[in-house]
């Protein structure tokens, strides 16, 4: 008789009566018939697959980098409010009499700007002479009498009208032309006067001058050499002014 079946017998009482057999079922399915008991654990497996990617967490706490350089400087904005009213100061102390005067003051910066105004009109002038307090300028322009008398007085001064040789040779050097003299007989055929209407006290004529050789000979015009002539007043000679200090 084969030994076999009695031990299957023994196998199956063990199996019945001890507890780790129950324990073990599913490795006894496994098993193979003849070597149906616990075997020892087997090395680990293989790592698994990588799992889904998470979710993103939350900012670190780590070191802030270095701060960049200051930005442009923006435009400017617009004016601001103006601000209150600071506190009234104390009362100054009363100050002497006539260290202030506005009136004299006005009067002053007046009288400065008039003679500023003044001075600024002799730049147009080209050439200058001062006899005494007599200045004689000429404009450096040729034009008729009235023209002279006109621009003349624009510029506060009267057309230059010689008293004395000194004062005739004085307005013969501000210009190398002829010019005219503030000198007519417009009112009285033959009595020559100066611009006031005053008569002459001093006259340097030319010779047979004047003459009134051409109808309306009323003014007068200083000659190269000095002297005088009577010419008319249409004509266009150098205009030379006298201002008085
Ligand atoms: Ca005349
Ligand atoms: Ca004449």
């Amino acid at each position: 008789m084969s030994p076999f079946p009695s031990a299957l017998l023994l196998l199956s009482v063990m199996q019945a009566t001890n507890p780790e057999t129950i324990v073990n079922e599913d490795a006894q399915k496994t098993c193979p018939a003849i070597a149906c008991c616990p075997g020892l654990n087997g090395f680990p497996g293989k790592d698994g697959r990588d799992g889904a990617k998470g979710e993103k967490g939350d900012p670190g706490e780590g070191l802030r980098g270095i701060q960049g350089p200051p930005g442009k400087v923006g435009p400017p904005g617009p004016p601001g409010l103006r601000g209150i009213s600071g506190p009234m100061g104390p009362k100054g102390d009363p100050g002497k009499k006539g260290e202030c005067d506005s009136s004299a003051v006005d009067s002053k910066v007046t009288s400065l700007r008039s003679e500023l105004e003044l001075i600024k009109k002799w730049l147009y002038f080209s050439l200058v002479k001062k006899v005494g307090k007599k200045v004689f300028l000429s404009s450096g322009e040729k034009m008729s009498f009235d023209k002279v008398k006109a621009l003349c007085a624009s510029v506060q001064a009267s057309v230059a009208t010689p008293r004395n040789d000194k004062e005739n040779r004085a307005i013969r050097s501000t210009t190398s032309e002829l010019a005219f003299l503030g000198i007519t007989d417009e009112v009285h055929e033959g009595q020559f006067v100066d611009m006031t209407g005053a008569p002459l006290h001093y006259t340097n004529w030319n010779e047979h001058e004047p003459n009134n050789a051409d109808p309306g000979e009323d003014c007068v015009i200083l000659l190269s050499d000095g002297k005088w002539n009577d010419i008319p007043c249409s004509r266009s000679y150098m205009a030379v002014c006298e201002f008085s200090e």
